[in-house]
C-alpha cells in the first residue's frame, strides 16, 4: 500500500485553507541535504503560488557561490587535471571530507605540483599533502588574503596587464590592502611573516594557480563571505581567472552539475514561477542573499514563524529536515511546534518527524530512479534495485501526487515523475528509454565544452563587465543601509560575549571521517563506535591550564548555553581553540551558537568562531 489518498487529501485541504486565509506565502517549503529532487520541490512551491522555497543550502555552499557571483558574475571552479604549478587549499581537509578531491591533489603532487594548505589544524591532508601549511587562527583567512595581496602588490608579484584589462576596483583594493602589513597580518592570523613572504612569492610567481574554496569551513563565520571574496581576489589580481590551470566558470545545468549540455531544468522551475508575490522569508534582513539566490534564508524562519512579521508563516512542508543542523536547534523545533501545520517526508523517523502533524515515508536511492549528469557531457538514469518498500515513494512522486491533490493546475507535475523526467531531457537527442537501457552514463551529442578565455573576450557577467574587487552589486544593495561593503573588508568574527568570561574559541563542525552530519553517528553503531561519545578536542596547553585530562567530562559553555562532553586532548589545533562536531542529540554544540551570530551578507551562521570556556565536571 502506498501513501494513502486520505493522507494527501488532508494535507491538501489544510494547506489550501491556509493559503485561502493567509496567502500562499504562509506555507514554507524546505529541503535538507538531498539534492536530486530539488527542482521538483521548487516547481511545487511556485505552482502553489509563492517563492518560499528554502534548503539546507542556507548553511552550505551558497556563500561560496555568492562570493564568486559578486567577484566574477558566476561561480568558478578549479579543475586539478589541468596543469597548474601551485594549488592553494583554503580550509582544505579533503582526505576526510572529499576523497575524490584528495586523490586529484595527490596525483597533482605526484606530477610535481606544489601544495599550500591554509587550515587552523594539522590534518591528514596537511600532513600528507602540504608543502606549506599555514596554520591560521579560525576566522582569519580574510586577513591572510589581504596580507598576501599587500605583499604581492608591493613586490610586483601580480599580473598588472590582466588587472588593467579585466579588473574593476584595483585602486580601492590596493589602498585597503596596505593596512595589512606583514606584522599586522602575522599578529591577526598567527602565521609567521616568513611563511607569508614565502607563500606570496610562490603565489605571485607561479604560471597558474588553482585553489580549493570550501563550502563550509570559511563560510561558517560572520565574516565568511568577505573572507571568501578576499581569497578569490587573489586569483583575480594574479590573472588566474578564466584560464586553464586556474579558475574556470561553472554552468550548472542538472542538479548543481556542470554537465556541459543544456537541460530543461530551468524551464521546469521557471515554468510556474508566480508573479507579484510577497518577498521571500528574510529578504529584507539579507538583501544580498535575496538578490543572488532563488531560495529563502532559513536563518530567519523561526523568528518569522514566532513573530508573524513581515507576514505570517503557518505551515512548513519539509523533505528531509534535520533541525540539529542550524544554530539553536531547540528553538528551531519549537517554531515547528508553533505552526498550524507541519508535514515532513523522510527516509527514517527522525526527531523532527516526531514533531510533525503528518510524516510521509520517502524511499531511498536504492528504490528509485534518478537522472544524473556529470562533467564532460555525461548523463545517466540510475536504476532502482527494488521497488519502494512498504508505503514509501520517491520524493518526486510524492511531490507530483501533492500537486494533483492540491489542484494546482500543473498538468506536467500531475502526469507523474516519469513524465517530468522526460520533460527534463526533452531538448536532448536521447530518450529516457535509451538512457535506461545503457549500462553506463552516455555522452550527450549536445555537449559543448567551455572554451577558456570566452568570458575575457565577451565580458564577465558583473555590473562593470569586469572582475570586481570592488563590488558594484553590493554597493547598490547597500544603498540606504550601512552593513555591507563593496570591498571584502576583514573584521574579527567573534560573537558579542565577553572575552573575560569566554576566553576560548569554539569551532563547531570540522568533519570527522566517521560522521556525515547526524546521519552516520547518531543511530549507526559501527561508525558511532569510532567516537562513542560527543567529544571536544582541546589543546594540551589549555588542558593543563584548566586541569583537564584525556577522557574527563567537561562543561563546554558559551553565552548561549552549555553542554557536557568528554575531552580529547590533541595538539592538532592551536592553543585557545576547541573543536567539536555538530548534530549529537545528547550534547548538541549548535545550541551554543547565538541565534543572531550571522553573516549579514549571506545569513550563514558563525559556527566556526564562538567565544567559549571549559570547566572540568568529572573524571573519566
Ligand atoms: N555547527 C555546524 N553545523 C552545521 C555544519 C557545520 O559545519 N557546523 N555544516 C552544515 C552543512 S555544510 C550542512 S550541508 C548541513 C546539513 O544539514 P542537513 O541536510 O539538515 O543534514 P542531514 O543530517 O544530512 O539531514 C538530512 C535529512 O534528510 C533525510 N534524508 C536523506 N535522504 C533523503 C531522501 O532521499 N529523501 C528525504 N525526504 N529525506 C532524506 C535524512 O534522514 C535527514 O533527516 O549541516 C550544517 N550544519
Ligand atoms: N566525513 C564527512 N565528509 C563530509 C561531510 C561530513 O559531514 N562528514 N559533509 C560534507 C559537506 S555537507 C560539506 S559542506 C563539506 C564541508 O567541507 P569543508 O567546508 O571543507 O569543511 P570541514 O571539513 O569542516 O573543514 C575543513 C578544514 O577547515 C579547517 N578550519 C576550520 N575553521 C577554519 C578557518 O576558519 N580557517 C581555515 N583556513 N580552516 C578552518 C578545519 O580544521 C578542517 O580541517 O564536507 C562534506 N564531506
Ligand atoms: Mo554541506
Amino acid at each position: 500500500m502506498r501513501a494513502a489518498g486520505y493522507t494527501y487529501r488532508e494535507i491538501a485541504e489544510r494547506l489550501n485553507a491556509l493559503k485561502e486565509k493567509y496567502g500562499p506565502e504562509s506555507v514554507a517549503w524546505y529541503t535538507g541535504y538531498s539534492k536530486w529532487y530539488r527542482a521538483w520541490l521548487h516547481r511545487l512551491t511556485h505552482s502553489f503560488g509563492s517563492l518560499n522555497y528554502g534548503a539546507e543550502s542556507s548553511v552550505c555552499h551558497t556563500s561560496t557561490l555568492m562570493a564568486w557571483q559578486a567577484v566574477a558574475g558566476r561561480p568558478f571552479h578549479t579543475d586539478l587535471s589541468h596543469n597548474s604549478d601551485l594549488f592553494v587549499g583554503w580550509g582544505c581537509n579533503t582526505m576526510v571530507n572529499s576523497y575524490q578531491e584528495a586523490r586529484a591533489m595527490s596525483d597533482f603532487k605526484k606530477r610535481g605540483g606544489k601544495i599550500i594548505i591554509v587550515d587552523s589544524r594539522d590534518t591528514p591532508t596537511t600532513q600528507k599533502l602540504a608543502d606549506i601549511h599555514l596554520k591560521v587562527h579560525p576566522g582569519t583567512d580574510g586577513a591572510l588574503a589581504w596580507g598576501l595581496a599587500n605583499y604581492m602588490i608591493q613586490n610586483g608579484w601580480y599580473d598588472s596587464e590582466f588587472v588593467e584589462k579585466f579588473v574593476h576596483g584595483f585602486r580601492e583594493y590596493k589602498e585597503y590592502a596596505e593596512t595589512f602589513t606583514l606584522e599586522e597580518t602575522s599578529r591577526i592570523t598567527g602565521v609567521p611573516s616568513s611563511l607569508i613572504i614565502m607563500t606570496a612569492k610562490m603565489y605571485g610567481q607561479a604560471e597558474a594557480v588553482s585553489t580549493y574554496m570550501p563550502s563550509a569551513a570559511i563560510a561558517h563565520n560572520i565574516n565568511g563571505f568577505n573572507s571568501l571574496r578576499a581569497i578569490m581576489s587573489l586569483q583575480v589580481i594574479t590573472g588566474n581567472m578564466d584560464k586553464e590551470g586556474g579558475e574556470l566558470p561553472s554552468f550548472a545545468s542538472l542538479c548543481y552539475a556542470d554537465t556541459g549540455f543544456p537541460t530543461m531544468q530551468d524551464a521546469f522551475v521557471d515554468g510556474k514561477r508566480p508573479k507579484n508575490c510577497k518577498p521571500k522569508i528574510a529578504a529584507g534582513k539579507f538583501p544580498l542573499w535575496d538578490v543572488l539566490t532563488d531560495e529563502f534564508q532559513v536563518a530567519d524562519l523561526p523568528r518569522q514563524i514566532h513573530e508573524g512579521t513581515p507576514y505570517p508563516i503557518k505551515a512548513v512542508v519539509a523533505f528531509g529536515m534535520n533541525h540539529r543542523m542550524v544554530p539553536q536547534p531547540d528553538r528551531f523545533l519549537a517554531a515547528m511546534d508553533e505552526l498550524d501545520f507541519f508535514v515532513t517526508a523522510d527516509i527514517i523517523m527522525t526527531e523532527a518527524c516526531c514533531h510533525a502533524d503528518i510524516v510521509l515515508p520517502s524511499c531511498t536511492s536504492m528504490e528509485r530512479n534518478e537522472l544524473r549528469g556529470y562533467g564532460g557531457g555525461y548523463l545517466t538514469c540510475t536504476q532502482q534495485c527494488v521497488q519502494p518498500l512498504y508505503q514509501s515513494k520517491p520524493d518526486t512522486e510524492i511531490m507530483c501526487d501533492l500537486s494533483r491533490y492540491l489542484g494546482l493546475d500543473d498538468p506536467l507535475m500531475e502526469a507523474g515523475y516519469e513524465e517530468t523526467m522526460k520533460y527534463f531531457i526533452s531538448n536532448l537527442s536521447i530518450s529516457l528509454e535509451e538512457l535506461r537501457d545503457a549500462e553506463l552514463p552516455l555522452k550527450m551529442p549536445e555537449y559543448i565544452p567551455y572554451v577558456p578565455g570566452s568570458l575575457r573576450k565577451n565580458g564577465f557577467e558583473t555590473p562593470s563587465g569586469k572582475l570586481e574587487l570592488w563590488s558594484e552589486l553590493i554597493a547598490k544593495v547597500n544603498e540606504g543601509r550601512e552593513d555591507l561593503s563593496p570591498l571584502p573588508v576583514w573584521r574579527p568574527g567573534f560573537d558579542e560575549a565577553s572575552e573575560n568570561d569566554f576566553p576560548m574559541t569554539l569551532v563547531i563542525g570540522s568533519r570527522l571521517p566517521n560522521a556525515i552530519h547526524s546521519r552516520l553517528h547518531e543511530e549507526l553503531p559501527w561508525p558511532r563506535s569510532l567516537r562513542k561519545e560527543p567529544m571536544a578536542d582541546v589543546h594540551p596547553e589549555d588542558a593543563e591550564r584548566f586541569k583537564i585530562q584525556e577522557g574527563d567530562w567537561i562543561r563546554l559553555s558559551t553565552s548561549s548555553g552549555e553542554i557536557k562532553v568528554r575531552v580529547h586532548i590533541t595538539a592538532a589545533g592551536l592553543p585557545g581553540d576547541v573543536y567539536m562536531f555538530h548534530g549529537y542529540s545528547e550534547a548538541d554544540a549548535n545550541e551554543l551558537v547565538p541565534a543572531e551570530h550571522l553573516d549579514p551578507y549571506t545569513g550563514f551562521p558563525g559556527f566556526r568562531q564562538v567565544r567559549c570556556t571549559v570547566q572540568k565536571v568529572g573524571a573519566r
